[in-house]
């Protein structure tokens, strides 16, 4: 069975001095470029937000980042501004292999959803194109590394299970935003749904 790689969302902003940076967000690169040298397919994941995109704080007068909106798709976490498309922040630590890479799938340009799953949109149903991708491929297996474990790692490793993946979450290179016990709830909720977390 052919094994994909998929790293999410290591760049600039999710990294420390970046505009949502998470803990040790950099301390993952030598492993995450490690095993891009392994699998037969590998992808990466781009957060690529327009400025006016409904996830950012300052997109909603009087809310404060990290407070929660209700959206027509559910609830929803206000970020602080990040991962703007085309700037700095945007753009992958200049330490990752990029080159290494088959594609690299960017999510959340549409500015009234976001979209932390590498395969769905927050609604949970408008797709990324990244199953057809990877069933062209002859895809079976996914590994899934980045930032942040608890968000886009979570919710990537979530929807692949539903999609019928087998699905490995490698811990060791993804690092965390912890927001209000959110880091055990994902790996509670990874677990239940057959995620193996090593
Ligand atoms: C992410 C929050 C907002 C992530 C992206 O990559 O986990 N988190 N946008
Ligand atoms: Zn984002």
């Amino acid at each position: 069975m052919t094994e994909a790689l998929i790293v999410i969302d290591v760049q600039n902003d999710f990294c420390p001095g970046g505009a949502l940076a998470v803990a040790g967000g950099d301390a993952i690169l030598a492993e995450v470029n490690a095993l891009l040298g392994s699998f037969e397919v590998k992808v990466l994941t781009q957060d690529w937000h327009p400025a006016d995109h409904a996830s950012f704080a300052a997109n909603h007068p009087g809310a404060a980042p990290f407070s929660m909106v209700e959206m027509p798709y559910g609830p929803q976490v206000l970020w602080p501004t990040h991962c703007v498309q085309g700037t700095a922040g945007a753009a992958f630590h200049p330490g990752l292999q990029v080159d290494a890479a088959d594609l690299v799938i960017r999510k959340g340009f549409r500015a009234q959803i976001d979209s932390y799953s590498a395969f769905f949109e927050n609604d949970r149903s408008t797709p990324t194109g990244l199953d057809g991708y990877l069933r062209d491929r002859g895809v079976g297996a996914v590994t899934l590394v980045g930032l942040a474990t608890d968000f886009c790692v979570a919710y990537s490793a979530l929807d692949a299970a539903r999609l019928g993946y087998a699905v490995t979450v490698q811990m060791s290179a993804c690092r965390a935003i912890d927001l209000d016990g959110s880091l055990a709830a994902a790996c509670a909720q990874m677990r239940a749904a057959g995620v193996v977390l090593t």
